[in-house]
């Protein structure tokens, strides 16, 4: 029996800690835990509401528009403007946040994830023209290899010509990710915490010099995800196809659903949205969404017992830290009692089950491409397969919402904020389901909750002891080498965990 601890995970963003106890060459137990406490709701109780899209945002600096959109959602059904918001204004929302899931499934699949697969040193001895892997070649040699290592050892596949390639992909894709984030920065101001989406609307008009602007960036990225995002994909698929089989995890998918498609409907889990709210399982048969059924629970987790099992907005957090039994700072979300997997991977698969024609085909299509079924998808590398797929279709569908902005009509419906309200925002994360309550009393927040895709992935052990999804991903995992726990690290990955925005806690009582 081995026990491994890796702490921190490196390569994720915050905090991760991830314990597990190998036995016969198969995970048996695994612990997920957040290790960092963070308090940045605490300042919004007592504040005008309408703070609580620009603090909200500082929870991260990976996500901060979903963070936005949810709490901007969360003051239009506070406000009673949920059923108003112009045409523009929402599309420039979907824009803003759209332009920021690229940046996102860009980073984490090259500069987070691809190093697990990528062998960087087939690099130092690279005798060709080629500059960017020059460049490389000359950081490598200075010695500056904090990106690169500490990595584990002897798992490395691919040829050297492909790691030659990842290696110099890895630099287009900063190329990339800069280009989305000035593509936000049209209409959303700046990256990080952009200013562009507010309650009521957009704050940029669509003016055709910005359409055009926009436009011709995200042909840009287009053009890197169809050809080379997607094309190192199947490359690393071909050589990791263990991968499929390996970190299904708890095979219950949850999605918020996320870009409008209209603004008349006032409900949230009934309003038309490109990515459909539901649930499902393994099985594709798809459920509608009922946020009344999501609680929190904290028997595993640092804080009160008294406060276990709460829908979020009348939720309480009372930290106790050394609290017995404990062993996390994540609350342990779940969906009607059990344990649901958010991420680019459960939307297709709610979409999928839906029946949403353009994902059916898209995954339809990548899968017959692949040569694999569509439970393959349910793994470790299906994770990242999911999301390279993801940011395409989310990528082409910009292109038409673009085109849909009209430079004469309104960005911005006015508002009178209320006295007395409650309000509940929910949309997609680039990591998955992100959700914000908040009660409005006397004219300031009284309550402010969030839910956030890591705290549903990376969440420890809920009440009846079931273990989270990542947890689950790895219990039964196979480590061939538990001195380079290459599948560990490669299934905790495949998630996207942001323990930032995981830990972003609500500490009602101040302490
Ligand atoms: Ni800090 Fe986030 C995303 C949100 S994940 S990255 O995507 O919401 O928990
Ligand atoms: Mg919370």
């Amino acid at each position: 029996m081995t026990h491994i601890v890796i702490d921190p995970v490196t390569r994720l963003e915050g905090h991760l800690k991830i314990e597990v106890i190998v036995e016969d060459g198969r995970v048996q137990e695994a612990k997920s835990s957040g290790t960092l406490f963070r308090g940045v709701e605490l300042i919004l109780r007592g504040r005008d509401p309408r703070d609580a899209p620009l603090i909200t945002q500082r929870i991260c600096g990976v996500c901060p528009i979903a963070h936005a959109m949810a709490s901007t959602l969360c003051l239009d059904d506070a406000f009673g403007i949920a059923g108003v918001i112009p045409n523009n204004g929402r599309i420039i929302r979907n824009l803003i946040l759209g332009a920021n899931f690229i940046q996102s499934h860009v980073l984490h699949f090259y500069h987070l994830a691809a190093l697990d697969y990528v062998d960087v040193s087939a690099v130092a001895d690279y005798a060709g023209k080629d500059t960017a892997l020059n460049a490389v070649k000359a950081f490598i040699g200075r010695g500056q290899l904090g990106p690169l290592l500490p990595r584990y050892e002897g798992d490395y596949r691919l040829s050297r010509e492909e790691n030659r390639e990842g290696v110099a992909h890895y630099l287009e894709a900063l190329t990339a990710r800069r280009r989305a984030h000035e593509m936000l920065a049209i209409f959303g101001g700046k990256m990080p915490h952009q200013v562009g989406i507010v309650p009521g609307g957009a704050t940029a008009r669509p003016t055709t010099d910005k359409i055009a602007a926009f436009l011709w960036r995200l042909n840009d990225l287009r053009a890197f995800i169809d050809n080379i995002y997607l094309a190192d994909i199947l490359m690393v698929a071909k050589a990791y196809g263990d991968h499929f089989e390996t970190g299904a995890g708890c095979g219950n998918f949850l999605s918020y659903g996320g870009f409008d498609l209209e603004s008349r409907e006032t409900d949230l889990t009934r309003r038309d949205r490109w990515i459909r709210a539901g649930t499902c399982s393994r099985d594709l048969a798809y459920a509608p969404l009922d946020p009344r059924q999501i609680r929190e629970d904290v028997r595993h987790s640092w804080y009160a017992d008294a406060t276990t099992g709460q829908y979020p907005l009348h939720a309480d957090t009372a930290p106790q830290p050394g609290k017995e039994g404990a062993y996390s700072w994540l609350k342990s979300p779940r969906y009607g009692g059990k344990v649901f997997e958010v991420g680019p991977l459960a939307r297709l698969m709610v979409n999928y089950a839906a029946g949403h024609p353009v994902i059916r085909q898209a995954v339809d299509g990548l899968l017959s491409a692949a040569g694999l079924p569509l439970s393959a998808l349910v793994s470790a590398l299906g994770r990242h397969a999911a999301r390279a797929l993801e940011c395409k279709l989310v990528a082409d569908a910009m292109a038409e919402w673009v085109l849909q902005l009209d430079p004469d009509a309104p960005v911005y419906v006015g508002y009178e904020p209320p006295v007395h309200a409650e309000g509940i925002g929910l949309t997609e994360a680039p990591r998955g389901a992100v959700g914000h309550w908040m009660q409005v009393e006397d004219g300031v927040i009284a309550n402010y909750q969030a839910v956030v895709p890591t705290t549903w992935n990376c969440s420890p052990r809920d009440d009846h002891g079931a273990p989270g999804p990542v947890e689950q991903a790895l219990i039964g995992a196979r480590v061939r080498d538990v001195a380079n726990p290459f599948e560990v690290v490669r299934i905790v990955r495949s998630f996207d965990p942001c323990l930032a925005c995981a830990v972003h806690l609500i500490t009602p009582d101040g302490a």
